[in-house]
Order: C-alpha cells, then structure tokens, then sequence
C-alpha cells in the first residue's frame, strides 16, 4: 500500500434539504457510533472530530432565488458556512472528511478545498461514487432537488450562480470530474454529461471490465498531473441490498467487494486529499447496516487490509 495517512479531521453536516426525503440530518450521528473515529486510530491515524457546523449564525442572503432549486435559502446557507471551513481544513494539512448529510454538502465542501489546492498550485480532480450523475442545473432539472445538481455546480455550470453569495467560487473542470458507479441518469442530464465529455465509468462498464482497470484510468489521470483527489461518495452506489438507508435507491449497484477494490486501489494511490460521505439516511436504515458498512468502507480508504479484519467481523465491530 502506499498511501501512509497522518492526520484526519471529521466534520459533521447535518443537511437534509437537498434531498426528497428528510432524515439524513441524522447521518453523521450515525457515522459516528458506526464507530468512524476509532475504526480509523486503529490504522494509527490522528483523529480530530471537529464536531457538526452549524448554520445559525449565516448571514441572510439578498439574492434573487432561481426557479426549479428547492429550499434554495437553505442549501445556500449550508454552502456559504461550508465553504470556508472546508478551505480551512484542507489548510491544516489533515485529511477532511465531511460526514453528510445529503451530497447538496459537496457544493460547500469541494468549492472549499478546491480553492485551496487552486492557492497550492495543484489540480484537483474529484472521483464521484454514486448511483446517480449528479448533473442536473435549474434548466434540466425534473425534480428541483439540490442534491441532483451538485457535480455541475462543482464544474461551474451555470444556474445557481449566486449560491456562494461573497465566498468565492473555485470551480474544478468537467474534465477533472469522474463519474464511477453510476446506473440512473435523467434525459436532459445525461444529454449535458455527454456534452461536456465527462468521463463515466457506468454500472455495466464495471460488470464488462472491472472496477480494477476503470480505477487504474481515473488513477492515472490525476498521478500524471500530480493532482489531488477529492473522492465525493454517495451511498447509493451501492447495491440496496447492501446498503438499504439510502432516501434513492437504485437496483443493480455495486457489490460489497466492488465497493472495497474502490476504497483500496484508492488507498494505494496516495492520492487522496479529502473525501464526503453523504446520503446515510439513518430513518430508513436497518439497524444501523448502511451505517456500519460505510464505516468499513471508510476503513478500507485509509489503508485497513481486507485480511486484517476479525472473523465475525459484525460481533467485534464497535456497537456491534
Ligand atoms: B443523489 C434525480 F430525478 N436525478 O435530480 C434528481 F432521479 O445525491 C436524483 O445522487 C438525484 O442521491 C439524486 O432529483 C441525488 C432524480
Ligand atoms: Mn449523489
Ligand atoms: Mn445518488
Ligand atoms: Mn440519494
């Protein structure tokens, strides 16, 4: 493996307007007692859980609210108190990973650490694990909710383009996002994705040739321009059958080992730089599965070898 991790910062967002369904406010309580922190010293990395942000104290905003974007007033709060706490942990020199929260979070905290490696002079690509592209703006849109657009507010589509109101807007290129995993696109969408040429690795690429080699592309794009990787992963990749407290799930994705290769090869990389986990919506959970398997998800991204871990892996997992 190559990729030895010192430090990580945990930050909660507990946001659920984004999404149709409310409860993944609770994700990162979940996350939590899941047993993130000490599943992730155990790989003797240095944990420090800044808690959940808050967006009490968000000055109001004055700009015009855009059609088709629901709960606009509050997504945008979330993105403008996101922001500059994600540039500020990217700054401390750990390795951020932001505890959703439905994926409308990754608005606040890719715009954050994409202004910081902007500063650093190194590009940041962003790896996109997810059932669903992520690609909707205002004008394509069939649902108007803010967790189906935030891969094009990352890549500077337009539409919501007072959202940050004073916080600057540090966009990444279309041609740095990844799509991995996915198996539910919306027409007007898929139309813009394939406009933009963004790269997809799609479900049925994965089942023809493996998440290994998908992975070594999407791996050796960023290598080969010394970039960093902002891996942004939405539960509902995985198979429901897996992963059931998701608020959209869709049949047919990724199985528990496909999802681990990800999580390895990534380790191995050394290239990843900060990472979201979103979606968990706890209400709709079975008794904490999509919670647990998250975490040891998670485990695998920071370098736990699958031959390490104990047998039955369920009875010794922390609350098990
Ligand atoms: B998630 C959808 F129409 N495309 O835009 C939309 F199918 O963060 C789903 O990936 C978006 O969970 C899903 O509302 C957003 C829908
Ligand atoms: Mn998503
Ligand atoms: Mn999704
Ligand atoms: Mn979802």
């Amino acid at each position: 493996g190559g990729g030895r991790v010192g430090r990580v910062a945990l930050l909660g967002v507990p946001i659920d307007m984004g999404a149709a369904q409310r409860g993944t406010l609770m994700g990162p309580a979940a996350l939590r007692i899941a047993g993130i922190k000490p599943v992730l010293e155990s790989l003797s990395i240095d944990v420090l859980d800044h808690g959940d942000i808050s967006i009490a104290q968000v000055a109001p905003a004055t700009d015009q609210i855009p059609a088709n974007a629901n709960h606009y007033r509050d997504i945008q709060a979330w993105t403008r108190t996101l922001s500059p706490r994600a540039y500020d942990l990217a700054k401390s020199g750990a390795i951020p990973i932001f505890l959703g929260g439905d994926h409308s979070l990754s608005m606040g905290s890719i715009n954050g650490v994409a202004r910081y490696w902007l500063e650093q002079g190194r590009e940041l690509f962003v790896l996109w694990l997810d059932a669903h592209a992520d690609y909707n703006t205002p004008l394509t849109t069939m649902t108007a909710n803010m967790h189906g657009m935030s891969a094009a507010f990352v890549c500077g589509e337009p539409g919501l383009d007072d959202l940050l109101g004073e916080e600057p807007r540090a966009s990444i290129t279309s041609a740095h996002l990844d799509l991995f995993g996915i198996h539910s696109i919306d027409p007007l969408e898929k139309k813009l994705v394939h406009e933009r040429r963004i790269a997809i690795a799609d479900m049925r690429a994965i089942d023809e040739f493996g998440v290994a080699v998908l992975m070594h592309s999407v791996i050796e794009r960023v290598r080969a321009r010394n970039g960093v990787l902002h891996v942004s992963f939405d539960l509902d990749v995985l198979d429901p059958g897996i992963a059931p407290g998701v608020g959209t799930t869709v049949p047919g994705g990724a199985t528990y080992r496909e999802a681990h290769l990800v999580m390895e090869l990534l380790y191995d990389s050394g290239l990843v730089g900060s990472v979201d986990i979103v979606e968990l919506n706890p209400f709709l959970d079975e008794r904490g599965r999509t919670a647990r398997v998250a975490v040891e998800l998670i485990a695998s991204l920071f370098g736990q070898q699958i031959t390490d871990r104990p047998t039955p892996s369920n009875t010794l997992m922390p609350g098990g």
